[in-house]
């Protein structure tokens, strides 16, 4: 096989670099076999203080994993190149610079600055002078975000490698796969290294990965360099992540590193690994340890004498005894922060308002406050499934934004919304970039939910505020265009039941604009809702243009329709509903008061309470299914504030529990109907 020019400089210079007599190479294998060491040590001094109940409750051992991470972490630029070490790969942080107090501090939950000060498990390493994303427990899910940064990078122009890593269970994920067609397809500068011990928890590659070996099925992806080393031998090791780094940085490409390791440990603390490894796997895996066979390999090359090899453990042994003490004297996390940065407050952009201009719909006032924020600034891009060039969308609304901006600012994604989610996530890292993602029919957004709900939405607050994600996700949603149940799902009540997510959701073109404007200023992850049915509304939804700097602030909900009977509460198609029902009502003398939330998440229940005290009556209606809908907190949190100023039972409407139909007249009986809103304030007046 004809080596490629970048293979070739690499070859040459590894000629060099491994022969352990230039001294660069002797001073980088001392340093490995140092960060091999004090890991190891602190490995056993937290599995000590597990057993002594002295420490924190759990424990993931790293024996065997030494060497792949080390050699790892020396191969990068710390503060330049990002990293997504997972849980096992303690000597890759140690490799970097995280500190071994701040290790211990962290296995302790102790109130430190790095890997989230106490919020998450030990071992989620998070440390932003390092460019390590705060990681999560969700095997496999650092995968794509690693691919966001790398896109970042690639975006920028900047020569920074992106390290992921993972164990051989983690490649039966989804979006590790994911991973491998994105980055290649983008050329990415990707290092991706699986850590393959044989295990994951209890089961054998045999019963994870068809014919056995990942490196042969990623072989099929054009533009992947793959490599397959023994993770306990240097020189190989060295010599893969040289060539992967070499090819990241000269913007050639993703590389996957698969390393053959053993897990010399349990799996945690609380796993026995002899339930399910015989003696004989346990002792042939003891045998691997990589410690032992490259101090021997050192020592007989002369780079080390037993002498300054044992001193050099004794200094390490000594260091890491104090880390552990230093991290015991630091105080835990105050209770008084247990839900501090759920949400990263900002300054609000001062709004200003010009003067209207021509009547536009709600679908044009999307596209307008795109342009305008893309015009702003150069961090925003926008991607998704079909939203660039001519298409713009399936509705419409990213139209002309690639032609106007490049395929850079706007460019498709492959049809994969976890893929969509985690890039957004990984782009929103570098400080610069302001993703505003498309999932084409919030009905599609749940493949993605896990990048959304497990990691977007609590990394600020997982990383106690270390990290930030400036990330929109935009999604069509709901019912009454005969979409079925794929094209007319209501999801808002799952989205505000997961704690970090703002939920928007405009019901005219005028709130559209200003609001998604908002959405794109606002540091937090924004789910900004778009009802399909009245994307080209006109009669209800258009509204003059308003400017270029009018925003609208989150939790501001608006009174649409003073009145003095009922209150009436809706978001987006309902409040369409409910001020058309309350008109007709006006002329039987019914007073009805109309109030549009426009913001889920921020509330403004103020205004909602005010409402209500003044008119002692309430009905609530939203499309999606009765049960367990927002209508129901709304109404939960009513009864409790209003109790003494309503006249009547709170009444809810919503749609029936079940899947939208297709069959319009099915739909009908599912979805909930202007004339189900007319009765149900009837019957309240009435009261
Ligand atoms: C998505 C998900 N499913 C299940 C788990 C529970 N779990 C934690 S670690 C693990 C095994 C992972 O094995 P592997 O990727 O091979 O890494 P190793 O632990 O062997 O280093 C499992 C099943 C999880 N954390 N996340």
């Amino acid at each position: 096989m004809s080596m490629t020019p970048i293979q070739k400089k690499c070859d040459s210079l590894l000629k060099n670099l491994l022969d352990l007599s230039s001294s660069s190479l002797r001073e980088k294998s001392l340093q490995t076999l140092e960060v091999m060491w004090l890991t190891r040590y602190i490995d056993d001094k937290m599995s000590k203080l597990v057993r002594q109940n002295k420490g924190g409750t759990f424990h993931l051992g790293v024996t065997g994993h030494e060497l792949i991470g080390a050699v790892s972490a020396l191969s990068l630029k710390p503060g330049i190149d990002w990293a997504f070490p997972y849980y096992r790969d303690r000597a890759f942080a140690i490799g970097l610079g995280c500190t071994p107090t701040d290790l211990f501090a962290a296995f302790l939950a102790r109130d430190i600055p790095h890997h989230s000060g106490g919020r998450m498990m030990p071992e989620h390493f998070s440390h932003k002078e390092l460019r390590i994303p705060c990681q999560s427990s969700c095997v496999g899910s650092q995968f794509l975000q690693a691919v966001g940064v790398a896109k970042s990078a690639q975006l920028r122009g900047a020569q920074e490698v992106v390290y992921v890593s993972g164990g051989d269970g983690s490649t039966s994920q989804g979006d590790f796969h994911e991973m491998l067609n994105f980055a290649s397809l983008h050329k990415l500068p990707l290092v991706i290294v699986i850590q393959d011990n044989g295990w994951a928890i209890s089961v054998p590659v045999a019963d994870q990965t068809a014919g056995g070996s990942i490196a042969k099925i990623a072989r099929g992806y054009e533009g992947l360099s793959v490599f397959e080393v023994d993770g306990c031998d240097y020189q190989e090791t060295e010599q893969a992540l040289f060539e992967a780094v070499a090819i990241a940085r000269g913007s050639k490409g993703p590389s996957l590193i698969v390393a053959k390791i053993p897990r010399i440990a349990a799996h945690s603390s609380s796993d026995d690994p002899k339930k399910y490894k015989s003696e004989e796997i346990q002792k042939e895996e003891l045998s691997r340890d990589p410690i032992p066979r490259f101090e021997k390999e050192l020592l007989e090359a002369g780079v080390i004498t037993q002498e300054v090899l044992d001193q050099m453990k004794q200094r390490l042994f000594q260091s890491v005894e104090e880390a552990a003490l230093q991290a015991d004297q630091i105080p835990f996390p105050p209770r008084s922060d247990a839900d501090k940065n759920v949400f990263k407050s900002f300054n609000v952009p001062a709004s200003k308002t010009s003067p209207e201009g021509e009547s536009i719909v709600l679908m044009d006032a999307l596209n307008h406050a795109l342009i305008e924020e893309m015009e702003r600034d150069p961090g925003v891009v926008v991607f998704g499934e079909d939203v660039a060039h001519g298409k713009g969308g399936v509705f419409g609304i990213t139209r002309t934004l690639t032609d106007r901006f490049g395929v850079s600012r706007c460019f498709n994604t492959p049809l994969a919304e976890s893929t969509i989610m985690a890039l957004a996530i990984g782009l929103s890292f570098d400080g610069f970039h302001k993703p505003v993602a498309e999932i084409q029919f919030a009905d599609y957004s749940w493949t993605g939910m896990n990048q959304l709900f497990n990691e977007l939405s609590s990394i600020h607050y997982r990383s106690n505020g270390e990290w930030t994600c400036p990330v929109v996700i935009r999604m069509p949603y709901g019912g009454y265009i005969q979409g079925g149940p794929y094209h007319s799902q209501s999801i808002e009540a799952f989205l505000a039941h997961c704690p970090g997510l703002k939920v928007v959701i405009p019901s005219n073109a005028a709130d559209a604009k200003r609001l998604l404007k908002m959405a794109i200023a606002d540091p937090n992850p924004v789910v900004f809702l778009e009802h399909k049915a009245l994307y080209r509304q006109r009669l209800f939804c258009a509204r003059p243009e308003t400017g270029r700097d009018d925003f609208l602030p989150f939790g501001k909900a608006e009174i649409v329709r003073e009145g003095k009977d009922v209150t009436f509460i809706g978001w987006g198609m309902t409040v369409l509903m409910g001020t058309e029902a309350a008109d007709l009502l006006a002329k039987e003398g019914l007073s009805v008061e109309v109030i549009d939330l426009r913001t889920l998440i921020p509330l403004d229940f103020a205004t909602l309470l005010a409402s209500v005290q003044k008119t002692g009556k309430l009905l609530i209606a939203h499309e999606a299914p009765r049960t367990c809908g927002f209508g129901a907190e709304l109404s939960a949190r009513m009864a409790q504030e209003a109790f003494h100023y309503l006249d009547a039972p709170i009444q809810r409407i919503g749609g029936k529990d079940c899947p939208v139909p297709y069959c319009k007249d099915l739909e009908e009986e599912v979805l909930p109907q202007k004339k189900d809103i007319e009765q149900a304030l009837r019957t309240l007046a009435s009261y």
